[in-house]
């Protein structure tokens, strides 16, 4: 049997998928020396300001580290400590664009069930990015992000090791919910009803692309990219 037909047989083909309206998943939007990129630069990031456990809500193992580019008032609120905040920078800002609108206007035969995704795209203008290392161990329970401009979309690039990524519904924290594996270079775009989904990481797949993108040990990163509007308001 040929190669190509084995790799067929053992990897299924990921495809663009909308899980709800607004709601993308985009497999493999970024190449792989763009993600090593993303991890390099992450990894300056964290070394200009320092990175907090979050709080979970459940007093549980406080997993994910983070740390907050751009909006000041947004790293108070996600508690990215009293460092300075690095700038978000403009070449982010570009990709993030790039990425609703790719996500919502790249694919005709994907309708993403929004009644003006081409207006959404157009005033996509992230001005903050939260970034999240997970370890091994590490997990984000089921949250909804609610703090930023409601109309604006959310972009999420994941990088490193494979994770469950849980999407729910817009009522309760529990079922229903779709699980998706994101794997390093996906984009996911939240925007539109689902912006308020309850959506969280039960888990991150350990050994499944973490050191390809550079991280020594391991692990997983996820950059959001948000639209808080504390950039031209402060
Ligand atoms: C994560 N993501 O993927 C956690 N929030 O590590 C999020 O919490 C998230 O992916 C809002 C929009 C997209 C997300
Ligand atoms: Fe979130």
């Amino acid at each position: 049997m040929a190669e190509y037909e084995l790799d067929e047989l053992f990897s299924v083909p990921r495809e663009r998928a909308v899980l709800a309206p607004g709601a993308v998943h985009v497999p493999e939007w970024l190449d792989p020396a763009r993600q090593r990129e993303l991890v390099a630069v992450a990894r300056e990031w964290v070394r200009a300001a320092p990175m907090e456990h979050k709080v979970l809500a459940g007093g549980g193992r406080m997993s994910v580290q983070s740390v907050m580019l751009g909006s000041r008032s947004a790293a108070y609120r996600y508690g990215a400590g009293g460092g300075a905040t690095p700038e978000l920078p403009e070449w982010l800002v570009a990709l993030g664009a790039r990425a609703v609108e790719d996500a919502y206007l790249g694919d005709p035969a994907h309708d993403v069930g929004l009644p003006d995704a081409a207006g959404t795209a157009r005033d996509f203008a992230p001005d903050s990015a939260l970034v999240n290392f997970y370890d091994d161990a590490a997990h984000m329970g089921m949250h909804q992000d609610k703090d930023e401009f409601p109309a604006a979309p959310i972009v999420s690039l994941s990088l490193g090791d494979t994770c469950v990524f849980r999407f729910g519904n817009t009522e309760t924290r529990t079922a229903p919910y779709q699980d998706v594996e994101l794997r390093s270079g996906d984009l996911f775009v939240f925007g539109g009803p689902s912006r308020y989904a309850f959506h969280g990481v039960p888990k991150v797949l350990p050994g499944t692309g973490g050191r390809q993108v550079g991280l020594k040990n391991g692990g997983r990163v996820n950059i959001t990219l948000r639209m808080t509007g504390s950039r031209s308001g402060r």
